[in-house]
């Protein structure tokens, strides 16, 4: 008996040990994690990156491109979770700059309200890099680098394919929009792009519009309150695949054919919204690619190697119709 107790004592030590070399000692305030001890040769870089949080399909590929990339570039990386709130990334950034990481890379979750600590970044004489989502601010010498997709144009490709859905609509086309999380980026930009589009046909028109911050709970549960408002709606414009699938839950419980009485659009194109646009019930997918692990560590290095960088790397993507995402889906990574 006292040998079982002592050998799973041994073993509980041996556990945490291995636990605490996988977590890394990250200690960054954030979910810690330390990796780029493992993969590739070391290059002596430290990357501190706050990520947005973990709300959706593409954030959690994105986050795992990041840290697949970083340990195989032998980058360090210091990796922060801000659960979809600004003033966590500011303390993420903030532990950065004090642990005088090389390259600070963020994903802003609002666009608004950086320059303070980006100040303090710039002062400390460390170059920070956006990633994936911009920043609203008057001085673009606070960073030295965005890499990301222009979500104004996947709006634009969401808009222009509806207006050629419904060319020879002679009635009214009733549309519904999901929003993503106030104040981000994508949520300005997607709804900007397609409204540029949609508003060439004065017979396509936005009823009701709602964030639903870029969740699969918060979609179901804006859709729900959408159905019971509104009888007769056409289209719903979901601006990621998580809340147009959370939607899709509401629609069939309402009784309704998700892609044929109410028709979809949504943007992403991760692997549950392919599978979903493969069975018909999202019409039109417009891709926003978030494996841009490799080309952010490229530029991590280039950067700590003092060349100069690009202000602006976009990120190629395309669309998908229904059929489209059937012959798609068997080699998708995401
Ligand atoms: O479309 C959405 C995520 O910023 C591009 O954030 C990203 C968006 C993405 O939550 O699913």
């Amino acid at each position: 008996m006292k040998k079982t107790k002592r050998m799973l004592g041994i073993g509980s030590i041996i556990l945490i040990l291995l636990f605490t070399a996988a977590c890394g000692g990250g200690g960054d305030g954030g979910d810690g994690g330390s990796s780029g001890k493992k993969g590739g040769k070391s290059t002596g870089i430290v990357l501190g990156f706050s990520q947005v949080g973990a709300e959706s399909g593409w954030r959690t590929a994105n986050t795992e491109s990041i840290k697949q990339a970083a340990a195989e570039a032998g980058i360090e990386l210091k990796f922060s979770d801000a659960q979809q709130k600004q003033e966590n990334q500011i303390k993420a950034i903030r532990s950065f700059i004090q642990q005088k990481v090389d390259v600070i890379a963020f994903s802003p979750v609002v666009e608004s309200g950086w320059d303070t600590v980006l100040q303090e970044a710039k002062e400390a004489g460390i170059p920070v890099v956006l990633a994936d989502r911009a920043i609203d601010s008057e001085d673009d010498s606070l960073y030295v680098s965005f890499i990301g997709s222009d979500f104004v144009e996947e709006g634009r490709k969401a808009g222009q394919w509806l207006a050629e859905y419904f060319k020879d609509a002679k009635e009214p086309v009733n549309i519904v929009e999901l929003q993503g999380t106030t104040g981000s980026a994508p949520a300005i930009d997607r709804k900007k792009g397609f409204e540029e589009e949609i508003k060439k046909n004065p017979n396509l028109r936005i009823i009701a519009s709602q964030t639903g911050d870029f969740t699969r709970a918060k979609g179901k549960e804006v859709m729900q309150s959408f159905l019971q408002a509104y009888d007769d709606i056409d289209v719903l414009y979901a601006h990621n695949d998580d809340m147009g699938l959370g939607a899709i839950q509401a629609i069939e419980a309402a009784g309704l054919v998700p892609g044929k009485d109410i028709i979809i659009i949504t943007v992403d194109a991760v692997r549950d919204g392919m599978q979903a646009a493969a069975e018909g019930k999202i019409n039109f997918i417009v891709e926003c690619n978030p494996l841009f692990g490799p080309q952010l560590m490229e530029l991590v290095k280039d950067i700590a190697a003092g060349k100069e960088v690009p202000k602006r790397i976009s990120v190629i993507e395309s669309t998908f119709t229904s059929e489209q995402a059937r012959e798609a889906l068997p080699t998708r990574k995401y």
